[in-house]
């Protein structure tokens, strides 16, 4: 039996593209290439793998008469068209589950680093300035605080998980309140924000979710005030946190994503109370190898009985 043909954009690993391979014709088209450069394939590509955060707008979408599933490599499908895909009846899926232990674990370590200035004070080890002096004793600690998780789905649990083992309390905002946990729940973010002096940002980039985080909720938050972002760049107004940083609404941020990566506004780069990783939440080998292989599997269960996992 002929392979089906699937197309491939953004960046997913190796052992994925290899796998890929195995079972499909693979078209590949890269970031703003036109899909007409994929000549008459366009006619016959079923299936389409989508890494890192490759647009997949409706007129992809629209190219692609015969498409059946995009699986998307990532728990965030934000820069899917759903609403094209649902038009079409295009199944998407995602990889869930395989990457929230990664994520909370790169959540509490981005935690740590901002509340304990970590990686400043490697920085002032590494430029000898040890030798001269101790590294200040931090104003902030663990020890104090309440963290509010904005999002407390499969990742905000974990991360939950992680804050009761350390004797942290936490609350939460979500849209619905779980019955399944014993945190306080607020369906107000603004009103979780005065209540708490750390929000750690899990939420996935929707429209709903969009510059939620805004001036009002980090004046909220007040000047002992923290911000974790771990879920998606946009659900921050970064002008406005910017702000914040700079004229002590809030004390310090610690970011993981950001409104358009890869760019990152230099003036986030020149503050001093900020942290700053390159997108790094799943970013391990043998987390990105399972989501990768959990993509693959979706594709293939698909066009093998029509039952993505
Ligand atoms: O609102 P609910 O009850 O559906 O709870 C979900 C919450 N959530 C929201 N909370 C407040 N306002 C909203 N507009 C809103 N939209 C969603 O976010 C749920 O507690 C959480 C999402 O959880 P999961 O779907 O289990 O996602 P997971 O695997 O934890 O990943 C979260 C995000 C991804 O979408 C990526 O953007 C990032 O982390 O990697």
């Amino acid at each position: 039996m002929a392979k089906v043909e699937i197309l491939q954009t953004g960046v997913i690993p190796q052992k994925a593209r290899a796998t890929l391979g195995e079972h499909f014709v693979v078209h590949e088209l890269a970031e703003g290439q036109p899909a007409a450069s994929l000549g008459d394939a366009v006619q016959r590509i079923r299936g389409f793998s989508r890494g890192g955060h490759a647009n997949v707008d409706a007129a992809l979408i629209g190219a692609l008469p015969a498409l059946e599933i995009i699986a998307n490599f990532g728990v965030g499908y934000d820069g899917i068209d759903l609403k094209a895909c649902a038009e079409r009846g295009i199944i998407v899926t995602n990889t869930p589950d395989v990457l929230t232990e990664e994520v909370a674990d790169t959540a509490l370590g981005l935690l740590l680093m901002t509340v304990r200035e970590l990686s400043a004070a490697e920085r002032y080890l590494r430029a000898g300035e040890w030798e001269k002096k101790n590294y200040r004793l931090t104003p902030a600690t663990m020890r104090n605080r309440t963290v509010g998780i904005a999002g407390l789905g499969r990742i905000g649990l974990a991360i939950a998980r992680r804050l009761e083992a350390m004797h942290v309390p936490v609350a939460y905002h979500t849209r619905t309140k779980r019955s399944d946990v014993p945190y306080r729940h607020y369906g107000d973010l603004r009103a979780m924000a005065a209540d708490v002096d750390t929000l750690m940002i899990v939420l996935p980039g929707t429209p709903t979710t969009h510059n939620s985080v805004n001036r009002d909720v980090l004046e909220a938050l007040g000047p002992q005030g923290i911000v974790i972002n771990i879920g998606r760049g946009s659900v921050v107004d970064e002008p406005a946190l910017v702000q914040a940083l700079k004229d002590g609404t809030i004390l310090a941020a610690g970011l993981d994503v950001f409104a358009h990566e890869p760019h990152v506004p230099a003036d986030l780069l020149a503050l001093p109370n900020v942290v700053l990783l390159p997108h790094v939440g799943s970013g391990s080998v043998y987390t990105r190898d399972a989501m990768g292989q959990l993509m693959v599997d979706n594709l293939t269960g698909w066009f093998k009985d029509r039952t993505p996992l």
